[in-house]
């Protein structure tokens, strides 16, 4: 496929003064979110690992979006966390283990007010960023966009999806959303993300492993029916027990109607895993068990999976946390 032949160069000064997006983790989400930001005009900076990627990233002259047939490559600007410049606005694109500390190293830099949005899966992470950077407005997102690394700095736009976004007091919805609805990222405030992000740690968890541990894709779950209803029942009862009744609704149809509609796909835990990954497990299942010990709540089959993938991970010298 042929990319278009020069990188796209931005302009130092927008055309309207607007809020830098600084970009934390420059992976598959990270990538996918900036670009677009770019290529709607807007101010976007990386902050990528260390110089080492620094330097890897300026040779490749920036980064590359792939959707469809069509590569554009964008020279985005990029920096090190430890760069002596204020962020107002923060992505944090990283994998939910490396959250909590990616934004350490950038806390000290974060100016009064700033926000910052969290692309994580899953729960556990969001809270334990939140915690570490009390001052910042913290705002959790949810996603069924899909994205792949192609390469390194050029990533693939794989499915098309939508993004919520939301705060854990309710708050209204920031005027910055016209950025994203000027830069084509499909949205939605919501002013309860903690059921949208439970209603999406039940379905990962009802599904992923269970994809893992029998090494197939999501539509391979079909035959295990029974399996992933007893899961369902568990996890829509720790749902209720969380104060989450709402995400508990119908869950076992809903499980049952992803299996269906991505019957043909491999779940991102399985991708993970096969390509000798590490998963974000502590953050679904671990989660889950966790949530259920904590208040007393059995759960034998959710903790049940939980050790037989502990097991297949350590098995496949992959971490398990
Ligand atoms: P990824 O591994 O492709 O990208 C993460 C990036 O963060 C990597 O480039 C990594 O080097 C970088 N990073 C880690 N620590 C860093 C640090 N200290 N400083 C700077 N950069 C750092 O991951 P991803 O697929 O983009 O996933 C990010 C999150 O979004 C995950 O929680 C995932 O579950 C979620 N998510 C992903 C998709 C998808 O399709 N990829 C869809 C929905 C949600
Ligand atoms: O979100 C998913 C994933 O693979 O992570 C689905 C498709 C819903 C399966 O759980």
């Amino acid at each position: 496929m042929p990319d278009s032949a020069m990188p796209q160069h931005l302009p130092d000064t927008p055309a309207r003064a607007s809020t830098t997006w600084h970009i934390l983790g420059a992976g598959s989400m990270g990538a996918l979110w900036a670009t677009r930001l770019a290529r709607a005009g807007l101010p976007v900076k990386l902050i990528l690992r260390n110089p080492d990627r620094l330097s890897a990233y300026n040779a490749a002259q920036g980064l590359t979006l792939v959707e469809g047939e069509h590569a554009q490559t964008w020279a985005i600007s990029a920096q090190t966390p430890d760069t002596n410049e204020p962020i107002q606005r923060l992505l944090v694109a990283c994998k939910a283990y490396d959250a909590e500390q990616a934004v350490a190293q950038i806390a000290g830099r974060l100016a009064p007010g700033a926000e910052l949005i969290l692309l994580q899966n899953g729960l556990g992470s969001q809270q334990a960023v939140a915690a570490l950077v009390p001052q910042a407005h913290c705002i959790f997102a949810s996603s069924t966009e899909g994205a792949f690394r192609e390469d390194d700095w050029r990533v693939v736009f794989a499915g098309l999806g939508h993004t919520w976004l939301g705060d854990t007091d309710q708050g209204q919805a920031p005027q910055w959303l016209e950025e994203l609805q000027r830069s084509g990222i499909a949205h939605e405030w919501s002013p309860n993300i903690l059921s949208r992000l439970w209603r999406k740690l039940a379905l990962n968890c009802a599904i992923n492993p269970l994809t893992v541990l029998y090494d197939c894709r999501n539509g391979g779950l079909q035959a295990h029916g029974e399996e992933v209803n007893t899961l369902c029942t568990e996890l829509g009862a720790l749902l209720e027990h969380c104060g989450q009744a709402d995400a508990a609704v119908d869950l076992a149809a809903e499980v049952n109607r992803v299996i269906l509609a991505t019957a043909n796909n491999f779940s991102s835990m399985h991708q993970d895993a096969s390509q000798g990954r590490r998963t974000e497990i502590s953050y679904l299942l671990g989660y889950a068990c966790e949530a259920a010990r904590s208040r007393q709540l059995a759960v034998p089959h959710l903790q049940h999976m939980h050790q037989r993938l502990t097991q297949y991970l350590k098995q496949h010298g992959l971490p398990c946390d």
